[in-house]
């Protein structure tokens, strides 16, 4: 047991779904990693969510922001639950956290992990190691626009793209910033033919933004072959910046590629720390599977461990990386994603009892 335990306020938003289910886990790991690596959590835990919402007509309170505000960081689980409509789940708690809390940043590495299968014929992990950097704060994810002539013939709706200097400019930097710490390369995702205002923009910015780090070597693909890349040559790639819905779509399927994207973790980061950031998987709440304690945690506690590297504790993160590593490369221990039978609780267990 270490000395000097550094200890960190933490805000648990499990969510829906089987967001309840794989937070536990998550905390049960981020605990025991703590205890060897000098690490302890205050952990508070907001029940908000769409079972929230059927009890007080929102997903979380008013001053639910301010609540969780001081914190150190947020461990969230999932979000959304058939009942309440999406976008009324995700604009009621996800998206409001991630732009009050200037979290400006998604992250979401793909990395191909020992024992684990890719659906891409012939490719290993050497092929399979890369990192989305997602915009999070603005881009196509937007509620300015309207509807009129509501219910008539001549009904339309409008929806605007926000892209503005300072959000492009910070999200390009932070992915030339990460790739001149890995291989040096970053590959914008565009649309630029079709989108003939907001992509030519986010282009221009691209080839002003390379500029200040010419060491760093680039490439640019329309998001469409971008995605077949994704399928065919994967090992092309080192960073991948991205608007905020291409950054999503590119997600999944990276998951996808990386064998599963219950094994997916993420970040919602600002760089600056003035507000905490926030850690969740990339899936989602998967109500086919909740409460059934089938759900595969590694994504939730893969996330807790890239909480701590943000918190600070690259011991602590490291050790959890390994032990997720240990237990998928025996294979012992596989969820129903991974062609197994073993519970969301069994998982954390085997992740715990690997931590060296
Ligand atoms: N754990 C992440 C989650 O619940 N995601 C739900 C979702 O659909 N998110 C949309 C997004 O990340 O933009």
């Amino acid at each position: 047991m270490a000395t000097n335990v550094r200890n960190f306020r933490v805000a648990l938003v499990p969510g829906d779904g089987i967001g309840p289910e794989v937070v536990p886990a998550a905390v049960r790991v981020l605990e025991a990693a703590g205890k060897r690596f000098g690490v302890s959590f205050a952990w508070q835990e907001f029940p908000w969510g769409c079972a929230y919402h059927a009890r007080h007509g929102r997903m979380m309170p008013e001053d639910g922001i301010a609540m969780v505000r001081g914190f150190d960081a947020i461990l969230l689980g999932a979000v959304g639950y058939p009942g309440v409509p999406d976008h009324v789940s995700l604009w009621g708690l996800l998206i409001p956290l991630r732009r009050e809390l200037r979290q400006y940043v998604n992250l979401r590495p793909i990395k191909l992990l020992p024992g684990i299968r890719t659906p891409l014929a012939g490719r290993t992990a050497k092929d399979i190691d890369f990192m989305i950097v997602r915009e999070n704060n603005e881009g196509e994810y937007s509620s300015i626009g309207g509807r009129a002539y509501a219910g008539t013939d001549d009904e339309f709706v409008i929806q605007e793209s926000i892209f503005t200097r300072k959000g492009v400019d910070r999200i390009q930097r932070y992915a030339f910033d990460l790739a001149r710490k890995r291989r040096g390369h970053v590959t914008s995702a565009t649309k630029s033919n079709g989108i003939a205002v907001t992509m030519p923009y986010w282009d221009e910015r691209f080839a002003v933004n390379a500029k200040l780090y010419p060491d760093v070597k680039t490439a640019q693909y329309h998001i469409d072959i971008l995605a077949a890349h994704f399928v065919q040559k994967p090992d092309i790639f080192d960073v991948v910046v991205a608007s905020n819905l291409f950054g999503d779509i590119l997600s999944d399927l990276g998951a996808a590629i990386a064998g599963s994207i219950g094994l997916a973790p993420a970040g919602n980061i600002n760089p600056e720390r003035e507000f905490p950031s926030m850690f969740e998987p990339v899936h989602g709440s998967a109500p086919d599977i909740a409460g059934l304690g089938l759900a595969n945690p590694i994504g939730e506690i893969a996330s807790g461990a890239m909480m701590l590297d943000h918190l600070g504790c690259p011991e602590a993160a490291a050790a959890i990386a390994a032990a997720i590593e240990r237990v998928l490369g025996e294979g012992h221990c596989r969820t129903r994603d991974l062609g197994g039978t073993a519970t969301t609780a069994e998982m954390a267990r085997a992740v715990e009892g690997a931590l060296a």
